[in-house]
């Protein structure tokens, strides 16, 4: 284990002071060709720069270890796969991913923004389609207020690149973590040919996704709080391609064709594919077997995208993989002493109906590296601050989103998705100060999650005051004008047998 540590300590020596900050840039990026300053070299052997691991370097771990990075520890980075920016095939969830304003901040942070921004397609509005095929689109806000849609893949490469340029920093791939002890903190890692290897850590960070094996250790412990559900629905990703070397479709929207129980979504890529992302039961995917069921399938739900995918696309992509599942992940602490810190999903995995869960585990890093800031790094009082801060807004998300993903499934037609934004729009435009919808709040501000959950209830109450008043309006209103102008009361007598006849009409349809 100290073969790790030594590695660390002793062979790699940039001069960067023990905490900066405000380190600039020019400092990581010179490769650290400084001198070496005698000073620094004896206080650096004194009081040794601290080691922190971050396990899993997936997006949140690949972020959190720039974060680490920039505060001048010496950051190890474990991930299991290969170094996907070698490898020829990239497994992994879903290929591309709306990112938002929590997650541009986080990492505006670490000077990311601008590269991964310029990498990814705004996308404005939504586009609602209807079974008869009619696209509706309906904005995100004012012309600025925009989503991007980035592929996965390569912001996990750009951020792995970022991390590495920081000289403190060391990318370990191949490297999967098999158990680890809560009491010393040694992690096990096992390589691809089967050896094991020991390491030790001032602070371990646990990036590694929703079945993280850094929280397994949390779960043996007292007063640790764990929830997992899986929903019914699975979700499955289907490629449309570029039409004449054009987008399919209009590439800066969301595509969405909400049906209930059946759900698709497709969000534009760079290289004129749509990824189009199907969501439905379980038991609805396994009752289609044959390429005829798919598109007959196609045919009921989404009959507009069979040209567009294509129809022997479809019949083939359809069986290439099976349905993947969603799984919702709460727990607390995040915490164990001052040893351990769980961020992303590993901490708080959620049902992707709100497109929240990347910009939630970036904006971890940051609310992470804010208390660093006011704590002065000292992970005894950093790390319960933590948890006290940023539990109650993952848990928020994570409500918000299984909310999201009730109610879509529940009565969410085309119509009614419109009506509802409509809705939402239109009482923003009357009082943009004090009614502002939910989703605004979510992706566009950095409102504590758990803040723009209390006001979106706050705006109901006063919504339904306003139609409740506006309903009393009306009927004292018309009361008032039915008492002026007395109405001939014979006209108002319909004959019972005409009244019979509209009352079946009314049962039949
Ligand atoms: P992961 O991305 O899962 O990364 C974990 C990493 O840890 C992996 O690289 C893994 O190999 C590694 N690892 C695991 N175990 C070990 C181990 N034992 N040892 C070493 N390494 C290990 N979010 C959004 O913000 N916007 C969206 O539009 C959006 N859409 C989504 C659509 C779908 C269908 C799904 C499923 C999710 C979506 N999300 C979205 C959520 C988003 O994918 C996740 O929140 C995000 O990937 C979490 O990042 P992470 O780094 O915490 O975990
Ligand atoms: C799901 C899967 C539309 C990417 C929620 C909206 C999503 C995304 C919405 C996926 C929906 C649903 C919102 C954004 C976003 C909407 C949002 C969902 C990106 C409430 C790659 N959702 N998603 N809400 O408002 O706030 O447009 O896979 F269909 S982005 Cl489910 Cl803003």
């Amino acid at each position: 284990m100290s073969e790790m540590i030594g590695r660390q300590f002793y062979n790699e020596s940039c001069q960067c002071p023990i905490s900066h900050f405000e380190l600039d840039s020019e400092c990581r990026r010179s490769n650290h060709q400084r001198a070496p300053n005698i000073m620094e070299e004896s206080t650096d052997r004194q009081n040794r720069r601290k080691v922190v691991a971050v396990v899993g370097g997936g997006l949140v771990g690949a972020l959190s270890a720039c974060y680490f990075a920039r505060r001048g520890f010496d950051v190890e980075v474990f991930e299991t796969r290969e170094d996907i920016r070698q490898a020829k095939i990239v497994k992994g969830r879903s290929i591309n991913l709306a990112l938002s304003h929590r997650g541009r901040q986080a990492l505006k942070h670490v000077g990311m923004e601008e590269k991964i921004v310029s990498q990814g397609i705004p996308m404005h509005a939504r586009m609602i389609h209807s079974l008869s095929g009619k696209q509706s689109p309906i904005p995100y806000g004012k012309k600025g207020q925009y989503i991007l849609s980035v592929d996965r893949a390569s912001l996990n490469k750009d951020l792995l690149t970022e991390a590495e340029r920081y000289p403190n920093t060391k990318l370990n791939f191949d490297h999967k973590l098999q158990d680890w002890s809560a009491e010393t903190g040694l992690m096990t890692f096992v390589r691809p040919d089967g050896s094991e290897e020991q390491v030790k850590a001032d602070l371990i960070v646990g990036c590694d996704g929703a079945f993280s094996t850094i929280r397994k250790q949390f779960l043996r412990r007292s007063r640790f709080n764990f929830s997992q559900t899986y929903i019914p629905h699975g979700y499955m990703e289907l490629t449309m391609p570029p039409i004449n070397g054009e987008f399919a479709m209009k590439h800066n929207y969301l595509h969405i064709w909400p049906r209930n129980t059946f759900m698709m979504i497709a969000l534009p890529n760079m290289d004129k594919t749509f990824t189009c992302t199907l969501f439905m039961p379980f038991d609805e995917f396994e009752k289609i077997t044959t390429g005829d069921e798919v598109i007959e399938f196609f045919q009921k739900y989404f009959p507009d995208t069979i040209p567009l995918i294509g129809e022997d696309a479809l019949r083939r992509d359809y069986f290439r993989l099976p349905a993947q599942g969603m799984v919702s992940v709460k727990c607390t602490p995040y915490h164990i002493g001052d040893k351990c810190v769980l961020m992303g999903d590993a901490a708080h995995a959620v049902v992707p109906f709100y497109g929240q869960g990347m910009n939630a585990g970036f904006e971890d890093c940051i609310v992470f590296d804010e208390i660093m800031h006011q704590l002065n790094e000292d992970f005894s009082a950093v790390l319960p601050e933590y948890t006290r801060v940023r539990v109650p807004d993952d848990h928020a998300i994570a409500d918000l989103a299984m909310y999201n993903y009730i109610e879509m499934r529940a009565h969410v037609n085309s119509k009614w998705f419109l009506f509802r934004k409509q809705v939402d729009n239109f009482l923003h435009f009357l009082m943009p100060k004090r009614i502002v919808p939910l989703y605004t709040m979510v992706t566009f501000t950095r409102t504590r999650y758990h803040e723009a959950v209390e006001r979106w209830h706050w705006q109901n109450k006063v919504i339904n005051r306003g139609l409740l008043f506006t309903a009393a309006g009306a009927v004292l209103g018309g009361s008032y004008l039915l008492i002026k102008n007395p109405p001939q009361i014979n006209n108002l007598i319909i004959p019972a047998e005409k009244m019979w006849n509209r009352l079946i009409t009314l049962r039949i349809s």
